[in-house]
């Protein structure tokens, strides 16, 4: 039996790890399967930082194999803020961050708001090297918020090909494209070679 740490506190992220890696025959555990309600703290200045220092510090309290992500939204016109600050952005959450976020561009026209979600995977056993997956997404931040799927800022984020937000397509299709689908594609090629 593999068993694979998902350390996140994210219900979110959760879901998308368990539909992404569905199949694979690994067993996921939760820090709350686990018991772990300790916080590692996010003091890295970049993704890879940040999940790497996820990843490491919940493999030191659960002996586990651990899967950690650092992820976030990359807006061109605001010089690519909030980036690692984005489960913080604007020191409010839900519905409230993304009007904080709409005000930030208020005066931002359509052609200027390009925008990314990042995300970098790390991968930590012990004993082992960490090993790092990276995935990226393009959208446009729309001017009001539309669906309910998804979690974050999805309501926000645009899809081109789709002509619907991340909240608005099904949970497959976010599970396809997604900068977390991305860097879990890449992660499960070092997972094979586990
Ligand atoms: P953990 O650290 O416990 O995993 P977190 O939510 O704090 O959970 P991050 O530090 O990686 O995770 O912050 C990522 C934030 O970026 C997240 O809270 C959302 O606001 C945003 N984000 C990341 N991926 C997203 C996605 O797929 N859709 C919408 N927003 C996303």
């Amino acid at each position: 039996m593999h068993e694979l740490l998902i350390a996140t506190h994210n219900p979110g992220k959760l879901r998308e790890y368990a539909a992404i890696f569905d199949g694979l025959g690994l067993t996921l555990r939760t820090l709350d399967d686990l018991g772990i309600s300790e916080d590692v703290e996010e003091t890295g200045a970049t993704f890879e930082e940040n999940a790497r220092l996820k990843a490491e510090g919940y493999l030191a309290l659960s002996g586990l194999p651990t899967l950690a992500d650092d992820s976030g939204l990359e807006v061109a016109a605001l010089n690519g803020a909030p980036g690692v600050y984005s489960a913080r952005y604007g020191g409010v959450k839900g519905a409230a961050q993304l009007q904080y976020l709409l005000d930030q561009m208020k005066d931002v026209p359509w052609h200027q708001r390009v925008a990314r979600f990042v995300c970098v995977i790390a991968l930590a056993r012990p004993g082992q090297p960490t090993q790092f997956a990276q995935g990226t997404l393009s959208g446009v931040i729309e001017a009001a918020p539309r669906g309910t799927g998804g979690f974050g800022y999805d309501p926000l984020f645009y899809l081109l090909d789709d002509d619907k937000t991340l909240a608005e397509v099904p949970a497959e299709r976010k599970n396809q494209i997604s900068h977390r689908a991305e860097a879990a594609r890449a992660a499960r090629v070092f997972l094979e070679q586990w």
